[in-house]
């Protein structure tokens, strides 16, 4: 029985209004754990299964991934078994390494698997959010369960001007921020797992830059030391982590091809004049107030995707710089 031939038995028998209430619960929505996020940036789909297909449980979860949620990859979950398929994408969209994509996991099936109606999993795909989205935009995940009996298919999107409240099976909503929404300007810090990031910024550039510097700093609370090994951006083709030296009176700079060691309990700082995240064969201009995407990866395996945000042309010790290639 659909909710809406419960509600319209229920109203039709004159049923007093508990039984309405108590049987919403049994009916709650597959949602995302974070409905609203950045465009231009990485984004983890966590979606969360509330519960099987009217008392049978669920067997099969598959998800549709909306256009825009680009370079996709599932979770795998023990016990169950997982297939992707990969299809075209409506438009060619910018990636890390300086790579476009034209085409990617557009659907992802786990199955074989034994959810109970009264237990609760969360089913996990990684990815990025196309820096072409617009703020507000919707991005809807439509999303099936089938179980023994029956089978649930939430897939309703909102029609024009349609409250999304009286969709009785809708998909999953994602929702694109608005600048507004993201980080105050000068602030870009994550937590993965001992290590913090934060203070990250990024400078704009002027048109035909082929070079753009990041700075950030990074916290180690933890009891051994870790390195950074690698930064990656959609903006340039290649990022390299680099240090400035003085050399006759010169400030060059130089590539650190061991990466950046932080100590077990201590931080290291990049800034103008010192150590840096390089951006290398520029593929767009940096522009004052947008942000930059970058993903960090360390020696232990641990990985941190933050925003940098950009700051105006000449700002705070540019000039010190003197980025020479
Ligand atoms: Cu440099």
């Amino acid at each position: 029985m659909t909710l809406s031939n419960v509600l319209k038995t229920a109203s039709a028998a004159f049923m007093p209004l508990v039984f309405i209430a108590s049987a919403a619960p049994a009916f709650a929505h597959v949602s995302l754990e974070r409905g609203e996020a950045q465009g231009g940036a990485s984004y983890k789909a966590v979606l969360k299964i509330p519960h099987g297909c009217d008392g049978s449980p669920t067997q099969t979860v598959r998800v549709e991934i909306p256009e825009g949620f680009i370079g996709v990859k599932p979770m795998p979950k023990p016990g169950w078994k997982l297939e992707t398929v990969r299809g075209p994408y409506a438009k060619s969209y910018a990636f890390y390494h300086g790579k476009s994509l034209t085409e990617g996991v557009k659907q992802i099936t786990w199955s074989g698997g034994e959810l109970a109606d009264e237990h609760y999993d969360e089913f996990v795909a990684s990815g990025f959010l196309a820096k072409e989205l617009e703020p507000g935009a919707s991005l809807y995940f439509k999303v099936t369960q089938v179980c023994p009996k029956g089978e649930l298919r939430w897939v309703e999107v909102p029609a024009e001007g349609q409250n999304p409240h009286d969709l009785e099976a809708p998909a999953a909503l994602l929702k694109i921020a608005s600048d507004e929404t993201g980080a105050a300007p000068g602030t870009a810090s994550i937590t993965v797992g001992t290590l913090s990031i934060e203070g990250g910024w990024t400078r704009a550039t002027p048109h035909g830059a082929k070079v753009a510097a990041g700075y950030l700093t990074i916290r180690n609370t933890g009891s051994e030391a870790d390195t950074l090994v690698s930064v990656e951006t959609p903006i340039a083709a290649r990022g390299e982590i680099h240090d400035m030296t003085m050399t006759d009176g010169v400030m060059r700079m130089r590539r650190l091809a061991d990466g950046i060691e932080i100590p077990a309990g201590g931080s290291v700082a990049l800034k103008p004049g010192g150590m840096h995240l390089m951006f290398i064969d520029l593929k767009q201009p940096s522009v004052e107030g947008g942000k930059v995407a970058v993903k960090l990866t360390f020696k232990s395996g641990a990985t941190a995707e933050l925003e940098l945000p950009i700051r105006k042309l000449g700002a705070a010790g540019d000039s010190s710089g003197g980025h020479q290639h």
